[in-house]
């Protein structure tokens, strides 16, 4: 039996979770915090058998591709004068820990 520890952003962590328990796989959400960005990010938990550990990764990836948005940032140019401007951004993506489990129980 293999544990998968995925961190996937918050705008896929619904959709991701909504596949993984339509497919039959149990799930657990944590919400966290990236350190670097210091922003809100979700880990989902998933235990399963070892033959499903491929397919929780493809089902993962369906739901959290990288992708480009582009969002409005602003720049200050001096003393209360600002301009708004659009940057593109890359989001989303998922980081994935696969481990053995040695004891799996449920009391
Ligand atoms: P990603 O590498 O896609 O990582 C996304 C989030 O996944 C991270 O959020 C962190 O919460 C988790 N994560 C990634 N690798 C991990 C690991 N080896 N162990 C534990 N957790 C891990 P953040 O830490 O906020 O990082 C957000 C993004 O900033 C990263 O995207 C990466 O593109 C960049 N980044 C992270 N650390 C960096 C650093 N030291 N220097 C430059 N860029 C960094």
């Amino acid at each position: 039996m293999k544990l998968i520890l995925a961190i996937v952003s918050n705008d896929d962590s619904q959709n991701v979770t909504t596949l993984l328990t339509k497919e039959n796989y149990s799930v657990t959400r944590l919400a966290t915090t990236g350190g670097f960005l210091k922003a809100g990010n979700t880990t989902i938990i998933v235990g399963t058998e070892t033959e499903n550990v491929d397919n929780v990764i493809e089902l993962i990836g369906q739901e959290s591709k990288k992708r480009v948005e582009v969002v409005p940032s602003s720049a200050s140019y001096d003393l209360g004068r600002f301009a708004s401007f659009p940057v593109e951004v890359e989001v989303g993506g998922a980081t994935i820990f696969v481990l053995d489990v040695e004891q799996f129980l449920k009391l």
